[in-house]
């Protein structure tokens, strides 16, 4: 059994009413269970700032699939969610993102599969929701997300309802 942090955003649709629904559909994956989540953010577009704002989560879920089938799985949940995925539109809108964020402690540096996430120690979007659940959670490589979140810049995050 390990531990994995799921990273979850949408701006496309009822995009709370998705990232709640993923949520849900994420402890139906086979030998997974949601432990915890925080509660949903509403976030500044962040990168190509040129769409609407996304909200975001983070769960955490028990799970007994190896990092690279839990992705998989991911991925097709992004599917199901009608995530339609454009080659030529790097960090466009998206009806549902799934990232794979920490699988344990592992360190994996594979095409496609990365984890840590490489970029969640520097996202507010990310560590903003992480803190919440999980602020002593060490981020191999990157210190404690308690002290991460306080390096990057939060300004327009806030949790909604
Ligand atoms: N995801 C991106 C790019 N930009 N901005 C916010 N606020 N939230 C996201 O989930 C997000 C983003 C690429 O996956
Ligand atoms: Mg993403
Ligand atoms: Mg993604």
């Amino acid at each position: 059994m390990t531990l994995a942090w799921i990273g979850l955003g949408a701006n496309l649709g009822d995009a709370a009413a998705t990232v709640r629904a993923a949520i849900a559909a994420l402890d139906g994956l086979p030998g997974t269970r949601v432990d915890r989540a925080s509660r949903l953010y509403a976030t500044p577009a962040w990168g190509n700032e040129d769409q609407p704002p996304f909200v975001n989560a983070v769960a955490a879920v028990e799970t007994d699939l190896p990092a690279d089938e839990l992705l998989q799985a991911m991925l097709s949940l992004e599917r199901r969610f009608g995530r339609v995925r454009d080659p030529q539109v790097h960090w466009g809108p998206r009806a549902l993102d799934l990232d794979l964020l920490m699988h344990g402690t592992q360190v994996i540096d594979q095409p496609g599969l990365q984890v840590p996430h490489p970029y969640m120690h520097e996202r507010a979007f990310v560590l903003v929701p992480l803190a919440e659940i999980a602020p002593d959670l060490a981020i191999p490589g990157h210190g404690r997300v308690r002290d991460a979140v306080v390096r990057v810049d939060a300004c327009g995050i806030a949790p909604i309802g």
